[in-house]
């Protein structure tokens, strides 16, 4: 019997949490998400908004009045644990991005090398590079120099802005590149 008015307590205490949740996320967090997703907020790196608190509460006090065993508590934990965890990205292939900055279609660029950004790289065989166009002009990524002409490794032909280009490496070299529209553009990636 006390058993049942335990219950009946927590579950009184879980629905007035859960009303003062709302109240508080609604009232204070007006163009945010839905508040169905503020427990999964918690689990980001994000700062905690006011109403995280009384979620976190409504839960744990449902989880009691619901007398379950605390399995699924630690099962929730772990997962936290794994969703939270960076990405395993020393052992696996690795896609690294380089940026055609703004303005690299008028010469200037290439006195500070900065034509692209970065303008040398060092990756691993097997990784994967992606220039994205942040200029407004079309340019090109193509293996080579502006002395030599294109080595046939790869070409991205016309990237138009805002548009990308990707190339996996899978041999060991030092790969020069230059844009076929503007020759004082020049990188190079070094692959390992
Ligand atoms: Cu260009």
């Amino acid at each position: 019997m006390a058993s049942i008015d335990k219950a009946a307590i927590a579950f009184s205490i879980a629905i007035v949490a859960v009303g003062v949740g709302f109240a508080a996320f609604a009232g204070n967090v007006q163009d945010n998400a839905p508040a169905v997703s503020a427990p999964v907020m918690t689990k980001t790196m994000e700062p905690k908004t006011q109403a995280d608190p009384f979620a976190d509460i409504a839960n744990k006090v449902k989880q009691d009045a619901a007398s379950t065993t605390t399995e699924e508590t630690v099962e929730d934990e772990k997962m936290v644990g794994e969703s939270s965890a960076p990405m395993e990205e020393s052992s696996g292939p690795e896609t690294v991005s380089v940026e055609i900055p703004k303005g690299t279609s008028s010469p200037g660029c290439e006195t500070s090398n900065a034509c692209f950004s970065p303008a040398s790289l060092t990756i691993n065989a097997g990784d994967t590079v992606e220039w994205t166009n942040g200029d407004t002009a079309a340019h090109t990524v193509t293996s080579g120099s502006p002395a030599n002409g294109p080595s046939g490794v790869f070409d991205s032909s016309l990237i138009m802005g805002g548009a990308s280009f990707e190339n996996t490496f899978d041999e060991a070299g030092s790969y020069d590149y230059f844009c076929m529209v503007h020759p004082w553009m020049v990188g190079n990636i070094q692959v390992n």
